[in-house]
This record gives C-alpha cells, structure tokens and sequence, in this order.
C-alpha cells in the first residue's frame, strides 16, 4: 500500500532539505520580492496530541502505520530509539495536524517502549509507542460455531456496575433514566457480574453493540464513534473490556465485538479536519445519502417501488449509479462515511480491528451495514485479520429479506465480481422476516421451509446466525399480533432450526418494547435501585420465569443433543400451520413439530426417503405432543402453538 499519490515524502531529512533549499532558491528567482523566510517561534513548536494505534505488539504485523495527531508535525525526519523499529516514510497532512509514519518491526525487535522523535523546520517533539509481547493466545480469538448460543446485549440498557461512571466529566447532563435516547448507566463490569445469570440461561456468546467512544448526548448505543482506540467512557475503559473478556473466557463463553468499519460519528475530530483530503467519502456539506431512495425499476410489477440498491449490487446488469450512493453515501445521510477504496484509510480500520482483537482476546465481529462497504475492503480486511486470526469469526449485518440478495455476500465464494468478501457468516434476515410473518400475521407455516430452500446459495448455511429479535426491530413481544405463546414458538424455532442462535437480552422474559428506542428498554433489576430483579428466580413474574425456563431448558436440550446444533436439517412435512423436520446427525435422529395453528392437530407425517424411515420409536424429550411411528408414517398429535422435539429410534 502506497500513500505516495498524497505528495513528496521524505524519510531522509537530508534529502528533504536538499528540496527545501531548491525549493528556496527558484522562489527568490521567480519572485525577487518575496520576504524573507519568517523564523520559527514557539507557537510553531510540534505538539503531539495523539498516537494510533496506542500500542502495538511483538511478532503481530511486519509493519505499522501509525497516525500522529497534533500541530505543526510537518516532519523533516522521524526516527525512534529502537534500532529494530525502522522509520521507512513518513507523510505530514492537513497543514501538519497529522503525520502518518509507516514503522517496520523487525524480527528481532524486544518489547518496550519505543520513543520516537520528530523533527521539523520548527522543533522537535516525540511520541510514545509501547511494544509488547503477545499474551497466551488459548482460549482468545477462538470464534463461534452452532454450538454457541449468542446473547446481543446493549451494554447501556443492561446493567449498572459502576455508578461513579453514569456521567463522566466530559459529558455533563447525560445520563437521565428517564429519557430513552439518554444514557442509563449501564456499563462493561455490569456485564461482567451478570454472566453467572447468562451462563445459568445456557447462551454461550455475547455480542455487545459498540463500546467505542461516542461524542453525541444520544449516542447510548455506541454507533457515533469520535475514537475508534477507546472504551465509551460511560461504559468504563479499557481495562473493564479486557476484565470482561477474560471473565467471560473463564465461564467458557465468548465474547463478539460490533466493529462499524464503514462511518463514524458526526462529532468525531476527522470531520471537521481530515487526516487525508479523501478519508472520507464526501464532506459534511456536500456528500450522498446512502439512505436516499432511487426511482425508476427494473423488475417489472405494476408498482413503481423504486430500485432497491442492496439487489441493484447483487444484479450484474444494473448500472452502477443504482448502488454507488450506497456504498459511498453517508448513513442516514448523518454518518461520515469512510473512504474504505483509500489504501491509508483501509490499513487504519484493519489496524484497528487487530489492535481490538489483541487487546481483549475477543472471538468475533459483528459487522455492522455490510453491504454499505465496498466489497474489495472486506476481502483485504478480512485477508489481513485471518493472516493472524484464523479462527476469528465475522458476521455480517446484510438488512434484506431475500436470501438471493443476502447470499451474494457470504464469504467462501465469488459471484460475477470475482470477489470474496471472506466473511465468515451472516444474519439470517430471510429467516427473521418469515419467522415474524408466520408467527405474528399467520403466514403459511410452510414459508421456513421457503427459506431453508435457498441454504444451497450459501457456502455454509448451517452457520448463518438466526434471530427474531435485535435492537433494530420493535421487540417481539410488543409486535402487533404477538403474545407469551408466540414468543415461545419463536424461541423454539430458533433454538431448533440450522443456524447459531442468536437472542436479544431480555427477550427470554419477554421484554416488551416498540420501535427504537423503546426497544432498548433497561433490563429490570440491573439497577441497585430497581423495584424488582429479573436476574433472580424471586424477582420474576410468573409468566417471565415461564418464559425463562423455556428457553433455558431448550438451551439445555440444545447443548445435550448434537444433531439439534449440527445436524442436517430434513423437511418432513408442511402446510398452512405446521412444519415438520428433522435433524439428523451421526449420533440421533430429533424430530421437531411446530404448529403455528390455536388448535390441536393430527398430523400423519410421510416419513419414505427421510432418515426417519424405519424408526421404530418417538422418545419425546421437550413439549406436550405425542407421536408413534411406524415403518412409513409417523402420527403426531399437536396441540395449538406447540413446539415439541423427539428422539427418534
Ligand atoms: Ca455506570
Ligand atoms: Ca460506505
């Protein structure tokens, strides 16, 4: 990666001021009037302001980009204390606000802190770099498989551990329970002393919304970044993350960092003044909107309901104009969008991602508005993070309900572009639209099945992470058409079909809520001063801790049988109400029954050219229905709105 179409660099001062006295002397010929130089004065003095990445690693990356942040850094030459640490160029931005520095780490280099000093026409300043040996990596960056259970927790809304942090100096006035878009108090060490009750539930991941700093008073839910290097200061620091992380690893479970690759908040310091002139995509005046809807269609039907961009990436006919406010727009016309085709800008984001991932151990990505990145980022990003990271897991937020459009970003595979994105996995929104159809406004049961049809347009469908809940959509249990039973039917759904699961806090006590923010609701009793505490069997409704224990016990039953986390998934039967299948492993055959229908059912289930062929026996081990099997058929009888799983033998 080269930064040189950005200008001259000098990593020799020598040569730079060989240049500046050339330079000099074609001035005074050209204009014989020009004053003479002004004499450098205290007030042009360099200043340091800040150095990302903060730290680095031994044995980690051959090389290191770092950004210095500051005044008057225009660098005649760069050089650090430690002979292994080599300055191999250096570029000075934005009238001297930034200096990049492109370090090369030796094989030999020790660990400690680097000092490196800049000088320029000015003065000299210098910055710290600390250089560490890498920790044990066992048990850190392991990613996630199906038999993980992923729990989506918002850390504002879940817990307060540290109540000395609800208001940091620097943001006054902005915590207030009362106000939904205000912060709550919630916080990392909250997390932190909850996980005994998500380990009691049986979920074995957890996938935190951003915890980077955020500048806006409404910015409780971490996607505004203004430092991509620190902790959001209402949450903790650094420190806290890295407790968390090793806490969680102790109890066996995994932790996935929300990375937002492609903005950044408003408020954030590069928007006002860019380290580079393209480091983002447009400006704060002028810039598209990637939210912006496009007229005129393609495809036919008697509605003009404008070109949706997300299938105008997928379709490889359609111009690029249709997308390219996509990619290159700013979110909801307000996110800076980053210049993810500018080779400086890419390495910083990958740089991060690492200095992330080695930092805490973490064990995955949740990407955030995936297809709003270019595609040719994702593939070096997730090239650069496999190179050291090759069990990481990353999955990818695409907001779509056709599996054909999702498809198209799946890791593994290369559509018309020639690209692989190289994510690992993606959300199953295909399955998150009809699981809420089907359950809430009685779409035909047989619709999963639909769904389940195109597993075969993914390179590896048995990963895709299933949900019917996150902090984007209204909660379950207050959607219209919803009730205790429905949100059981879709955990049972969810906890049983292919996939890693992934749940939202909350929900399995049936957190009401509507649209955001009220979606994002405190947990009850993650507050010392909370009229009752969730967390505990005594501070549960009657109707929460029904909901509790049937997820609970589901979890269990998912961790005690290997074919309900792995095993292929075979269609037995389906129609309006009812879908049937079975999945099969090497170890068991589990037979899961859904009727969507308020009325009981008997079912007479095909079972010729399925595993269930020749069973003999239905052993139930989750729900009220009864079944025998005989050699071709299995009966079942099915109350209204069940769920229920057999072993077959
Ligand atoms: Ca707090
Ligand atoms: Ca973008």
């Amino acid at each position: 990666m080269t930064p040189r179409r950005y200008g001259i660099i000098f990593s020799n001062p020598h040569w730079f001021l060989l240049f500046l006295s050339a330079v000099a002397i074609l001035s005074s010929a050209a204009s014989p009037l020009l004053a003479a130089p002004r004499q450098p004065t205290v007030d042009d003095a360099p200043v340091v302001t800040k150095v990302e990445p903060p730290n680095w690693w031994l044995k980690l990356t051959p090389e290191l980009m770092v950004l210095v942040s500051g005044r008057h850094l225009e660098a005649t030459g760069v050089s650090c204390n430690l002979t292994s640490l080599v300055v191999e160029r250096t570029q000075a931005t934005a009238g001297g606000d930034y200096l990049f520095v492109w370090l090369k780490l030796e094989p030999e280099i020790r660990s400690g802190t680097a000092v490196c000093r800049i000088t320029t026409p000015s003065g000299t300043t210098s910055f710290e770099l600390p250089l560490a040996a890498r920790a044990q990596t066992i048990h850190r960056f392991q990613g996630i498989t199906p038999d993980d259970v992923m729990y989506l927790i918002m850390p504002d809304r879940f817990a307060n551990g540290d109540p000395t942090n609800d208001e940091p100096a620097e943001a006054p006035g902005s915590h207030d329970r009362s106000k939904p878009r205000a912060y709550h108090g919630g916080d990392l060490r909250g997390i932190r002393e909850h996980l005994d009750y998500l380990k009691e539930l049986g979920v074995t991941t957890l996938w935190l919304t951003p915890i980077v700093k955020n500048g806006a008073a409404e910015d409780y839910h971490g996607y505004g970044a203004v430092d991509l290097y620190a902790v959001e200061p209402h949450l903790g620091n650094l420190r806290e993350y890295q407790e968390l992380t090793a806490a969680a690893h102790r109890q066996g479970m995994k932790i996935v960092f929300d990375v937002v690759p492609n903005h950044v908040g408003p408020k954030h310091p590069w928007v006002s003044k860019e380290p580079l002139p393209d480091w983002f995509h447009g400006t704060a005046q002028h810039h598209m909107n990637a939210s912006a809807p496009i007229s005129g269609t393609f495809y036919g039907g008697t509605e003009d309901r404008g070109h949706d961009p997300f299938e105008a990436i997928v379709d490889p006919h359609a111009p690029r104009r249709l997308s390219r406010n996509l990619a290159e727009g700013w979110f909801a016309n307000l996110l800076p969008d980053m210049n993810t085709e500018n080779p400086v800008v890419a390495e910083y984001l990958l740089q991060n991602a690492i200095w992330w991932t080695e930092s805490s151990g973490l064990d995955g990505f949740r990407v955030d508005t995936f297809p709003y990145v270019s595609r040719q980022f994702w593939a070096r990003w997730h090239a650069g993070l496999r190179k050291i990271y090759p069990q990481l897991t990353t999955i990818g937020e695409v907001f779509h309900p056709d599996a054909s459009v999702t498809s198209f970003f799946a890791g593994g595979q290369k559509r018309y572009d020639g690209i692989d994105t190289g994510v690992s996995t993606l959300f199953d929104y295909p399955m998150y639209f009809v699981l809420r159809d089907v359950l809430l406004n009685g779409a035909p049961a047989g619709g999963i099945a639909d769904v389940l049809r195109h597993d075969s347009l993914y390179p590896r469908p048995e990963s895709l992470v299933s949900f019917f809940g996150n902090h984007d959509v209204a909660r379950f249990a207050s959607a219209q058409g919803s009730s205790a039973a429905k949100l059981k039917l879709a955990f049972g759904l969810t906890l049983t079909l292919r996939g890693i699961p992934q749940l939202y806090y909350g929900d399995e006590i049936g957190m009401p809520g509507g649209g955001d923010p009220d979606n994002r609701r405190d947990f009850p009793g993650g507050w010392g001063d909370d009229a009752k505490n969730a967390f505990t069997e005594a501070g549960r409704t009657r109707e929460q801790q029904e909901i509790f224990t049937y997820v609970k016990t589901l979890l269990r039953l998912r961790r005690e049988h290997p074919a309900l986390r792995e095993g292929r998934l075979w269609h037995l039967f389906s129609d309006e109400a009812s879908y049937v299948f079975l999945r099969e492993s090497d170890e068991e055959r589990v037979l899961v029954v859904f009727n969507n229908s308020t009325q009981a059912r008997e079912l007479l289930i095909p079972a010729n050219d399925t595993p269930a062929q020749g069973m003999a026996r239905a052993s139930r081990l989750f729900g009220e229905t009864s079944a025998e099997v005989t050699n071709k058929e299995i009966h079942v009888h099915a109350p209204g709105q069940s769920i229920s799983i057999f072993v077959l033998n």
